[in-house]
């Protein structure tokens, strides 16, 4: 916890904690809370936290209901990206999330030293199909850190966000100007990161911005995303309205505007197909436990069936 000048340890107040019905009711990081600082400021007592103006959040690994704060009041979330191994449904899965919690998305593409000019050419346009606000930036060679300076705006919160080793760390380090936090090298065998934030911090730029990085997500869970969902797949959804039944679930072929899109190849098969499997997790974790069991058979065989009458009607 810390007040500006001073860095406290804090505990919640007996009411606060009394009042707890989960962890969601707990102080989590970007959160502003009212303390009392005692002795001299090495210790404070929690005793309110203000409200959450965006809340971002994730199904706690393992546990089928309850979820994680990621992180609280932020304006805008970086989702990182590498160049060399970059995975477009995973950037739609944080979009989806952060449009979901109301939080401005901007991708960011790390990492673009590794890659020719035509290599570069190419995953630009793959990236601007998937999301509005993007960057391009290298952390070794200095490219893109000053056009992604000057759009971040003080008293403003951003959040790194992204698989382990993309370089969230290291841009963090970039735009402070110093090699504050510790990074660490991909992995050789497989190119993955070796999870080196191990917890989230805050900080403040000198410009004014707070950062927030996080460890590289292992399972980014279920978010809230029914409505992100739509934002993300904008494309998808118009065609969506197209529909001859309103509760189309855009499984069946019948009447379904969506599926002719596809067939038609107006919309990307591989698109349709993540639309599908992100629109069934949101509905899912709307639903009770076992209901969600049951719901989990039935859609896989929904799934198949499609596919088979894909093939028969090519
Ligand atoms: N070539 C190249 N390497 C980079 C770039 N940015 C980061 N790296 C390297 O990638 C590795 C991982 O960087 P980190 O900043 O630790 O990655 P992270 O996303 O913070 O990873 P976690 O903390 O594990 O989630 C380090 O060896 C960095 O030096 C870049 O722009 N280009
Ligand atoms: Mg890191
Ligand atoms: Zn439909």
């Amino acid at each position: 916890m810390a007040d500006g000048l001073h860095e406290m340890l804090a505990e919640l107040s007996g009411k606060l904690l009394f009042a707890a019905k989960d962890s969601t009711y707990f102080p989590t990081i970007g959160d502003w809370v009212v303390v009392q600082a005692l002795d001299n400021y090495s210790f404070a007592i929690i005793h309110n936290i203000l409200p959450r103006k965006t809340v971002l959040k994730r199904k706690e690994p393992g546990r089928k209901v309850e979820f994680q704060l990621i992180a609280s009041n932020i304006d805008c979330g970086l989702i990182l990206q590498s160049a060399d191994s970059l995975n477009l449904k995973s950037l739609e899965r944080y979009l989806v999330m952060l449009n979901e919690s109301g939080i401005r998305p901007m991708a960011v593409i790390s990492k673009v030293d590794l890659l020719s000019a035509s290599e570069l050419a190419e995953i630009q346009k793959q990236i601007a199909k998937a999301s509005t606000k993007n960057v391009f930036i290298s952390n070794v060679v200095d490219r893109g850190i000053e056009s992604l300076s000057v759009e971040l705006e003080p008293r403003k919160t951003y959040c790194l966000l992204g698989p382990s080793g993309v370089g969230k760390t290291s841009l963090l380090n970039r735009l402070l100007g110093d090699d504050r936090f510790k990074v660490s090298e991909v992995r050789e065998k497989d190119g993955k990161g070796r999870h080196t934030t191990v917890k989230r911090q805050l900080i403040c730029l000198e410009s004014g911005s707070i950062f927030i990085d996080t460890p590289g997500m292992r399972e980014l869970g279920n978010f809230e995303i029914a409505e992100g969902l739509e934002q993300t797949f904008e494309e998808i959804s118009l065609y969506g309205a197209k529909c001859r039944f309103r509760d189309c679930t855009h499984i069946h072929k019948e009447g379904c505007a969506i599926i002719e899109a596809v067939e038609l190849g107006k919309i990307d098969s591989e698109k349709y197909q993540n639309y599908l499997k992100l629109k069934k997790e949101s509905e899912f974790y709307e639903m009770s436990y076992l209901e969600k069991r049951k719901k989990d058979k039935a859609f896989g065989k929904m799934i198949k069936n499609y596919n088979k009458m894909k093939r028969n009607s090519d």
